[in-house]
This record gives C-alpha cells, structure tokens and sequence, in this order.
C-alpha cells in the first residue's frame, strides 16, 4: 500500500528507534524525567520562548493554550477551516468554555478588517475575544503557508486590543523549511505555539507547546487535568529530540514529491489541483463525476490510500515513509481510476 492520507502515519526509522532505546527516563510527573526535559528546553530555544511542555497530541496542545487563554464563555477569533473548530470533537466549547467566532474566508489567512470586526466591544453584557488563533500550515487549505506579513498585521491588532495569538503549527517546520524563515521568527511576539512532533517529523507520539514560563507552569497543570501528565516518557521525548536533529531539513524532500503528485495529477480532466506550498495536495472533484468515496474505493483496489477531509475534496500527503518513485507510481495509479470503466 502507498500510504497518502497523512503524513501521522510515518513509522519511526531504525536510527529514531535506537535512539528511543538510549533515551535515559525518569517520572516525568515529578520533572524528573532528563531526555523530555532536554526536548522541552530545546523546542523553547528553537521558538525563543521561555519554556516548552511535552504533550501526548497536537489537539491536547491546542486545547490546553485554548484553556489558558480563554475565560469560560468568551470567545476564539479562527478560520472556519481550521483543525481546531473542525477535527478536534469541539473540545474548545467543551473543556475550555469558549466560543468559536469563526471568520470565512477563501484566503490563506485572516484578513485584518474581518478579525477586527470580530473582536467584541469592550462592553460587559457581551463575551469578550479572548484568543486569536491562526494555522500554520494550513491544513484543509492545502497546507498553505500563513504568510508573515499578516502575522505581524495580527500581532499590531493583538496588541492593540491585548489579545493574545496562538498558532496551531502541527506543520510549522514545513512553513519554516520552505519559506528559509527559522520558526522563531515566524512566531516572534506570538504568545503561545502547538507544534507536533509525530507528523512530518516522523516521531510515534507527541507534540510541543511553547510560550511563556507562566504559560508553561499553567500547561503543565492543564495537561495533568487532562490526563496527560505522563511518567517515564524518555522513550518517546527521545524520538521527538532525534526528529527535531535529524528531520527537519528533509520536510523538503515531502515538498517536492508534493509538487511532482500535484503535476501528475493535474492532467487528468475535471478535476483541479493546485500546486502546493508544502507536503499536502488537495484534489478537487467539484467537477468531477467522481465522487471522492468512489475514487477513494478504486484508488484502494489499486493499493493506494487517500483521505476525505473536506466535501469534493481527497487529500493527499506525502512523508517520510513514501519516496518519489511511489509518488510517481501512485499517481500513474490514480489517473487509471478515472478511466470511464472501473479499472
Ligand atoms: N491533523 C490530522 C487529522 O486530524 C486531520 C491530519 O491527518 O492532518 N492541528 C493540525 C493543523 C492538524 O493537522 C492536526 C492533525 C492537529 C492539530 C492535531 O494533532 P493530533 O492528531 O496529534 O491530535
């Protein structure tokens, strides 16, 4: 099988799994832990933060900054495409009490006069903004990158208005590695960062939440309510350092085999695939009459895995675990499935 639908299902490589065996453990609980403690004083020197927490999921580390920054009932200003409002089980009204208010846009970010027209008036009858939090990359847009000027157009606002920014960078080194721009400029003044570790950087489990030292302190809290607090997890924190020393450069490699998918696949008629900017290829079928659940069927007779994450659209990752003779393969495959006879 090539597998294409998310770069969340790599296998940690032989060097990685070595790596994980040396890692010295301790509990983590009691911060005794040297190997997660490392990684969490690395990914703070990497974001140029004061300090980092190591989290099971990318969604429990947005969810704890959401918890953080936002009082029960006041709301969080994000895209209506974004991972937060869509795939993590409306855990931001649930556990942390806020309220979405979701801006809809077709662009790769938030334009500034809609996020200012979403910021409540400063009246106490009304939830107050509490949170902005943007995407990068931005997943159901095709892994698009969230350019840098309307980060810093956000951060005058936030400033402004004293509403703090947190960026759900599940793919920011993909962001990073393409743009040349080191993620510590890429998130300079924002409060809070998730990234995840067990996507394109190839570790099992585990994803990073960097910001302040009080924001840390209280994460740390929110992760132990939720479960998270995690004993001797050494193992796994020596994955996550091994991927951020080993793994980060060859995100290009996925960028590349992204674009030479996205060429293949936007010869066959009807259907419309942008180029990507990182490792992620959207196909859209709107045109198309093939639905995405029948493509996705055939595509699997032919051994080849896809997602639907969105209506008329199949998503396409690619990783460390596919080379770009596979990639060329798959897309020979997947053009066969649009033949008119059921291949
Ligand atoms: N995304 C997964 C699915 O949930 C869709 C994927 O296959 O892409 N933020 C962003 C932008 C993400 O893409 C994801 C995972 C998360 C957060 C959550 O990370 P995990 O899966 O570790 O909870």
């Amino acid at each position: 099988m090539i597998d294409l639908r998310s770069d969340t299902v790599t296998k940690p490589t032989k060097k990685m799994r070595e790596e994980m065996l040396k890692s010295k453990v301790g509990d983590d609980v009691y911060g005794e832990d040297p190997t997660v403690n490392k990684l969490e004083e690395k990914a703070a020197e990497k974001f140029n933060k004061e300090d980092g927490l190591f989290v099971p999921s990318g969604t429990m580390g947005n969810q704890i900054a959401i918890r953080i920054h936002v009082n029960p009932g006041n709301e969080v200003i994000l895209d209506s495409k974004s991972h937060i409002l869509n795939f993590e089980m409306g855990t931001l009204s649930n556990f942390a009490g806020a309220v979405p208010r979701q801006i809809e846009t077709k662009k790769f970010y938030l334009p500034l006069k809609d996020t200012r027209k979403a910021i409540r008036p400063k009246e106490y009858y009304t939830s107050q903004t509490d949170l902005i939090a943007i995407e990068n990359t931005q997943n159901m847009k095709g892994g698009t990158i969230y350019p840098k000027e309307k980060i810093k157009e956000l951060l005058e606002l936030s400033k402004k208005r004293d509403i703090p920014i947190h960026i759900d960078g599940a793919r920011i080194f993909n962001s990073s590695v393409e743009t040349g721009m080191p993620v510590k400029e890429i998130a300079q003044d924002v409060d809070s960062v998730m990234f995840c570790l067990s996507k394109g950087l190839g570790a099992p489990i585990g994803s990073m939440l960097v910001g302040n030292e009080e924001f840390i302190e209280e994460a740390r809290i929110v992760r132990k309510q939720l479960g998270g607090g995690m004993r001797q997890v050494g193992i796994l924190a020596g994955a996550g350092l091994y991927a951020l020393d080993n793994h980060i450069e060859r995100l290009e490699e996925d960028h590349k085999k992204a674009k030479i998918l996205a060429k293949e696949l936007n010869k066959i008629e009807d259907i419309l695939v942008t180029e990507p900017d990182t490792n992620i290829v959207m196909m859209d079928l709107t045109c198309s009459k093939l639905l995405p659940e029948e493509l996705i069927g055939r595509m699997e007779d032919k051994g080849i895995l896809a997602g639907c994450i969105a209506p008329q659209k199949v998503r396409f990752v690619t990783h460390l675990d596919v080379g770009p003779e596979e990639v060329r393969r798959a897309a020979k495959k997947i053009k066969c499935c649009f033949s008119k006879e059921k291949p």
